[in-house]
């Protein structure tokens, strides 16, 4: 049993070792990175287009897709005008430091001013492995329900910003938003929040100006 600890200990702490390498990468480059973190078929790809869209003409945007497998995901991030690349982890559920690192290595970020990395769908395992993004953001949606903090506290309480999508279903879906915020504050008080809808295209300006703001004041060198 000890034994297993070590192991599991040595595998973060490798992994950690990593993730300082891939930020000190970025910031030489100059590039502010996002990890978006999300149960499957929240809107992880969608709010990749529309910040595409958004951001055109105001900063320079990549995208690395993490997937079981497919290249969708980079195929709709290309589509929408972004640098894209796909890593297919086949059949991990998340995506880690070794991932981003040859990912990296085969972008060219002189170019780039933001990364954004799309995870696996999954809220457990991504909140384990750092990658040496500057910020972290979690993407939950109405139709999951709101009950996910309390059932996922380690996502919840792991991540910088919190995106709530598909607002335009709140006629439609049952969701207490007092419960699911009260879940939230208990994690991670007054992490900044994000009310969106990617179809309706609702709150996004404010979304799109964070994001601006956070890859502007980030190091450059
Ligand atoms: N009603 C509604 N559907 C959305 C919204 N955002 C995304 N979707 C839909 O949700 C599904 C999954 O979206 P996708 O971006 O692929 O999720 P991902 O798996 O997290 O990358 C797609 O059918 C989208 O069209 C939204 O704000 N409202
Ligand atoms: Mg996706």
């Amino acid at each position: 049993m000890t034994r297993r600890v070590e192991v599991v200990e040595n595998i973060f702490s490798a992994n950690d070792r990593l993730a300082v390498e891939n930020r000190s990468r970025l910031d030489s480059a100059g590039v502010f990175a996002l990890n978006f973190m999300a149960s499957p078929g929240a809107g992880k790809t969608s709010l990749i287009e529309r910040t595409i869209h958004g951001l055109t003409g105001r900063l320079r945007l990549a995208v690395i897709d993490g997937d079981i497998a497919t290249s969708l995901d980079a195929d709709r991030a290309a589509a929408a005008g972004a640098k894209a690349l796909q890593i297919n982890t086949g059949g991990e559920c998340h995506l880690d430091a070794v991932m981003l690192q040859s990912a990296l290595q085969q972008l060219d970020l002189a170019d780039v001013d933001l990364l954004i990395v799309e995870n696996v769908g999954n809220l457990v395992c991504p909140a384990s492995f750092k990658l040496g993004t500057h910020k972290s953001v979690l993407i939950a949606s109405i139709p999951e329900g709101d009950d996910k903090p309390y059932k996922y506290p380690g996502m919840y309480q792991e991540v910088d910003a919190l995106v709530i999508n598909k607002i335009d279903l709140l006629p439609y879906v049952p969701f207490k938003m007092d419960f699911f915020r009260q879940g939230v504050e208990i994690l991670n008080p007054g992490v900044t929040t994000f009310p969106i809808s990617c179809s309706t295209g609702e709150g996004l300006d404010t979304w799109l100006d964070w994001v601006t703001q956070e890859a502007e004041g980030s190091p450059r060198s």
